[in-house]
């Protein structure tokens, strides 16, 4: 049986994805080339630094900085992001998902977050959505980067439960597949023609009912 719900930030609960594509624009425009929307979709669920490989090998960079150049990029890139993110507030969370966490606890299921980003506890402080978790794992708390199933691991073995046991909500490839290699089962969320593997798939958490989700296990 499922008991815990393993849930993915960016993407899932909110959408940070613009205010991440307005931060790496505005570095692309500085190293002198045009990021565009479609570019930025390679960078959902990745890894802040793999996110700037990405960026520099689309500009025709890759290889041309020094790992402390890199980092003062991202840096700089994530200064903006903060400042970007810090007016959020509750208006911007996504539809259904305070239903959907809410949902899963009402039925004795722990609520876990386990995203990839280091800015997770200020986007969750701001979106006033902390008490809806029982455990929360962000990019501070693990070592390897989505496809790695380190964070749902982490986030299972935290809620004492064992993978199987857990479902986990994503809208990015990278974590589907490490739902997956966690032996987890994973939703997407998203549009079928552009992800593959998942078990189930939904638009939004506004289309998950929580006990539809367990009677199917
Ligand atoms: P940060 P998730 C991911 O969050 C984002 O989807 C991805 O675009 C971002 O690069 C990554 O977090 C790192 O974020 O720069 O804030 O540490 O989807 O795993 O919740
Ligand atoms: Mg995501």
């Amino acid at each position: 049986p499922i008991k815990a719900a393993i849930f993915d930030l960016d993407g899932v609960i909110v959408d940070t994805a613009k205010y991440h594509y307005m931060a790496w624009r505005r570095l692309a425009e500085e190293l002198g080339f045009v990021f565009t929307e479609k570019d930025n979709e390679r960078l959902k669920g990745v890894s802040r630094m793999r996110s700037l490989e990405i960026l520099l090998e689309v500009g025709g960079l890759a290889d041309r900085f020094t790992a402390e150049e890199m980092a003062a990029m991202a840096a700089r890139k994530n200064e903006w992001y903060v400042q970007y993110i810090s007016g959020m507030d509750e208006s911007e969370i996504l539809e259904g998902a305070v239903e959907c966490l809410a949902g899963f606890r009402a039925l004795g299921v722990k609520t876990v977050l386990g995203s990839a980003s280091k800015n997770a506890m200020l986007i969750l402080n701001n979106l006033r959505l902390v008490p809806y978790f029982d455990v929360i794992i962000d990019g501070t708390r693990v070592t390897k980067a989505k496809p790695d199933p380190e964070v749902f691991l982490l986030g299972a073995k935290e809620a004492g439960v064992k993978p199987e046991e857990c479902v986990v909500f994503e809208d990015a490839q990278a974590g589907i597949d490490a739902a997956k290699s966690a032996g987890m089962k994973a939703v997407a969320i998203g549009r079928p023609d552009e992800l593959h593997g998942y078990d189930r798939i939904f638009r939004g958490l506004y289309e998950v009912k929580p006990r539809e989700i367990l009677e199917q296990d």
